[in-house]
């Protein structure tokens, strides 16, 4: 009986310990909100025309919530989010994202190169998906 209860402490004693560590590591990141919303836009709150600052090679948590518009993709993707440099709208590797509605969060490494990005949904979805881009600038 003894030996359980010793066991159960050092169980509550490591999960404490790890949502600490984990909760330090939250600190470190560089979090940001975003809405991909029903009217085919980015949104961030406290922002006129939503862009995004990071510092090269920063980690990243984007917490996303997601409202679906008019379309959305077979897999129940119902925004997207690619992030291409601006000078030749080449692709960023590891940022390639898809949302399904409601609230996910992504954790992911700001590009090494400082510069010019632009973010573009890959889900057609509205007539207006077009107009669903917003830049992304990395600091040095
Ligand atoms: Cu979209």
């Amino acid at each position: 009986m003894k030996k359980a209860v010793t066991f159960c402490r050092k169980v509550v004693l490591i999960g404490a310990a790890s949502a600490l560590l984990a909760l330090r590591a939250s600190a470190q990141m560089h979090v940001i909100e975003l809405v991909a919303d029903s009217d085919s836009r980015y949104k961030i709150a406290g922002q006129h025309h939503p862009e995004i600052t990071v510092k090269a090679g920063e980690p990243v948590l984007l917490r996303v919530t997601a409202r679906r518009a008019k379309s959305w993709n077979r897999d129940g993707s119902i925004h997207g989010f690619t992030l291409l440099r601006a000078k030749d709208r080449s692709k960023v590797d590891g940022w390639n994202l898809l949302f399904k509605p409601g609230t996910q969060e992504f954790q992911l490494t700001a590009p090494a190169e400082p510069g010019e990005y632009e973010v573009v949904c890959t889900v057609i979805c509205s007539e207006d998906h077009e107009g669903m881009h917003m830049k992304l600038t990395v600091l040095p």
